[in-house]
């Protein structure tokens, strides 16, 4: 059974164990937003929506954008800090890609040095598709405050976002469309492992079996008729390397 139909199957058995989801969609952005009091130890988020599941590859990228604490003062009423910019950018925004779901986007312990702050966030995609972000290990510390000095943390509000995309099987530009442009990316990446755009498989090279995956999933007229198969084209190098040949032995016998 090749790579593909493996894929496929395991697609399929996905399918079967975890149905998907009637707000399947493809691309997502989910925004979160949660509040993490003084009191908490687990706070959850599930998204709204769940990713497709039946694509080749997904990109994704995320970022936590804003995080703020509040304080209580001691007569009444509250003050808000914003301390975003105190968290390192590398534990807060980050990209990539996956050719499995479900997967762990961002497992991050974040630490405020400021304040003393910090808490584990994790979020992943389910076998559902659908996104979930949690926080553990919260700890909330404490801000200074003018006239009022120093004081604890009651809350942390958070708020991220992130966002999917998902691209079909033979669509190795990943421009969403399955057409001749891919067959192009692929002739020009065949053997050649360093670009692994046109990997349809998954296994780190460009080879036959990701022009397969391409053919199967290109539309029939164009997959049929336009393009030979690389079984074809390799005869054709053939033919023209022998025909080469005997013309040059020609030409040195004539
Ligand atoms: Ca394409
Ligand atoms: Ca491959």
């Amino acid at each position: 059974m090749s790579c593909y139909a493996v894929i496929r199957r395991s697609a399929t058995l996905l399918t079967i164990l975890f149905p998907l989801a009637a707000h399947a969609a493809n691309p997502v952005s989910w925004p979160i937003a949660v509040q993490i009091n003084r009191a908490d130890t687990l706070v959850v988020w599930n998204s709204p929506t769940a990713i497709d599941l039946g694509q080749m590859v997904w990109e994704y990228d995320y970022e936590i954008t804003k995080v703020t604490g509040t304080v209580s003062l001691p007569f009444g009423g509250s003050v808000t800090q914003d301390i975003t910019g105190d968290i390192d950018p590398a534990d807060r925004i980050g990209s990539g890609e996956t050719r499995t779901l479900p997967t762990v986007l961002l497992d991050e312990s974040l630490a405020d040095a400021g304040s003393g702050t910090t808490a584990t966030v994790r979020v992943e995609v389910l076998p559902t598709g659908f996104g979930k972000l949690t926080v553990t290990n919260i700890m909330l510390g404490s801000v200074t405050v003018p006239i009022f000095g120093s004081r604890p943390i009651q809350r942390i509000n958070l708020e991220a976002t992130v966002g999917l995309t998902g691209f079909a099987f033979g669509d190795y530009t990943r421009d969403g469309l399955v057409n001749a442009a891919d067959y192009s990316a692929w002739q020009t990446q065949f053997t050649t492992p360093a670009v692994p755009l046109a990997d349809g498989d998954g296994d780190a090279l460009v080879t036959a079996a990701d022009y397969t995956i391409w053919r199967d999933a290109a539309p029939v007229v164009l997959a049929a008729v336009s393009i030979p198969e690389p079984t074809a084209i390799a005869l054709l190098l053939v033919a023209s390397c022998s025909a080469a040949l005997r013309c040059s032995s020609a030409m040195r016998g004539g």
